[in-house]
């Protein structure tokens, strides 16, 4: 339980997470400390951050090593680094560590459902959400995906069911967090510069069941490796999901149909009744209707949510049809491998909008991924003709350029013929013509319904 010894916590880290701990602790009548490094902060912006009438005690910049005394614990942002010499010094000195999710969960009731997993956490988590509030009155939706665990905390009561996303860098600072169903949905090398190794990155991730028991479950996926002998090891019940072979217990998918098998065979739905495309989508899919189906949600309500679902927005984002041309928007394809998935999810041809702010990054394996189904590349931004040069080197000559996102949008509109697609996937960041993803996102879907 929580214990501040009647001392002071230091929350380390100013973010939405910091703030989000610090007002759970404030509500809670613990006196804090809200530290950060960053000396370009100012204390007026920091206070800014934080609810109105907050008392904690705003330290930017050296840390005060000569407070130690009146500290109690310390509260990590997920973006701090556990072997940072000065949290190595307070554990030394004997002062508990603690993460926002250990935080929030101490505090927090009911059940949890947490998912974990180098990519499609964000998809599948907010499916889970839903099949989850379609089920259920009491459900909140956070962690990594942007929604503080410890915003969200106090509200719960013991009929909530919360669906937490949690990262690699959440999960390095548990230490009873105990998900009633947990999920790796699949773990391939990934914020490296921060765990150094990829067997501190695999631990992280496998420390989501740590507290489980063989009472609960973990849904894994069977076709990673690391995973697959994982479920030999768990403390949780292992239950597998797998895209590409039958699973005598399990979900799978079988000749386009997504199958439920535990022991009694359910036929969930088709993939082509599924909004969402692409084999990765299909993992995540599978991944969210596993953990609701363990936990009791009827199939009919799950077939329902899941049918409905279009995905989490700027990700292979169904926009419209418009003269029988599907528009997708996956801004979020912000490199080139993900701008592969973005191509891969198309089974109609595709006329694509690419390019932006300049990463260095290279475009071959991108263009090569385009096998017959790109029939036309309009490029813009900054590296638009750096990828015409890549294109060119490859063979692929049917790309042209536009000057604006407008003019793109126009030209694709053109090039489509019905039972095309238009797909805006720029394998780029989007700083060269807007300040975010996000912003370049609105702005295709606003320019695909005004057409
Ligand atoms: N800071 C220090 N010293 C350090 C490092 C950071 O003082 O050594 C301070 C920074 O100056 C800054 C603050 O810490 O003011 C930032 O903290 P943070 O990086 O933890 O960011 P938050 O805004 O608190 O957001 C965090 C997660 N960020 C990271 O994990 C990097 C958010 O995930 C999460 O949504 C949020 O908490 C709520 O839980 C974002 C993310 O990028 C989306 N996650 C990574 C990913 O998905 O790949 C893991």
């Amino acid at each position: 339980m929580f214990d501040g010894n009647g001392k002071k916590v230091l929350v380390f880290g100013s973010g939405k997470s910091g703030i989000g701990a610090v007002t759970l602790l404030e509500h809670e009548g613990v006196e804090t400390i809200l530290y950060d490094g960053n000396e370009k902060l100012s204390r007026e912006e920091v206070a800014g951050r934080l609810p109105e009438g907050c008392r904690t005690e705003i330290v930017i910049g050296a840390f005060p090593y000569e407070r130690v005394d009146e500290i109690g614990m310390l509260v990590l942002s997920p973006g701090v680094p556990t072997d940072l010499p000065v949290v190595q010094d307070m554990e030394k000195a004997g002062i508990p560590v603690w993460g926002e999710v250990e935080l929030a969960s101490c505090f927090g009731k009911g059940d949890v459902l947490a998912i974990t997993g180098t990519n499609g956490k964000t998809t599948t988590t907010t499916l889970l959400g839903e099949i989850m509030k379609a089920y259920k009155p009491e459900v909140f939706v956070v962690g990594n995906i942007g929604n503080p665990y410890t915003l969200e905390a106090l509200k719960m009561t013991p009929a909530s069911v919360t669906v937490a996303e949690i990262s690699s860098f959440q999960l390095e600072t548990i230490h009873r967090f105990a998900p009633k169903i947990s999920a790796i949905l699949n773990i391939t090398p990934d914020h490296l510069n921060r765990h150094h190794t990829m067997e501190n990155y695999i631990k992280a991730k496998e420390a989501i069941t740590e507290n489980q028991t063989k009472e609960e479950f973990c849904v894994l996926n069977y076709e990673d490796e690391v995973l697959r002998e994982f479920g030999e090891k768990t403390n949780a019940t292992p239950f597998f999901f797998s895209s590409k072979r039958e699973l005598e217990t399990g979900i799978f998918l079988k000749d386009g149909e997504i199958i439920f098998r535990n022991p009694d065979e359910v036929r969930v739905c088709k993939t082509n009744e599924l909004q969402l495309l692409g084999t990765h989508n299909y993992e995540n899919v599978m991944a969210a209707v596993a953990m609701a189906a363990l936990y009791g949600v009827p199939m009919d309500t799950i077939r329902d949510v899941i049918r409905r679902f279009s995905g989490v927005e700027h990700r292979i984002e169904y926009v419209t049809e418009k003269n029988g041309v599907a528009y997708y928007n996956d801004s979020k394809g912000t490199n080139p491998d993900a701008a592969i998935r973005g191509i891969t999810a198309m089974n109609r041809p595709t006329v694509l909008i690419g390019g932006g702010f300049d990463k260095q990054s290279e475009y071959d394996e991108w263009i090569e991924s385009f096998h017959g189904k790109v029939k036309k590349l309009i490029l813009i931004g900054e590296t638009k003709k750096k990828i015409a040069e890549t294109a060119r080197k490859c063979g692929f000559t049917a790309y042209m350029f536009a000057d604006t996102l407008e003019e793109a949008v126009t030209l694709a509109s053109r090039e489509a013929k019905e039972g095309d697609a238009v797909l805006l996937s720029p394998a780029c960041a989007s700083w060269d013509m807007f300040g975010s993803y996000e912003e370049r996102g609105e702005k295709f879907k606003e320019l695909v319904k005004s057409l």
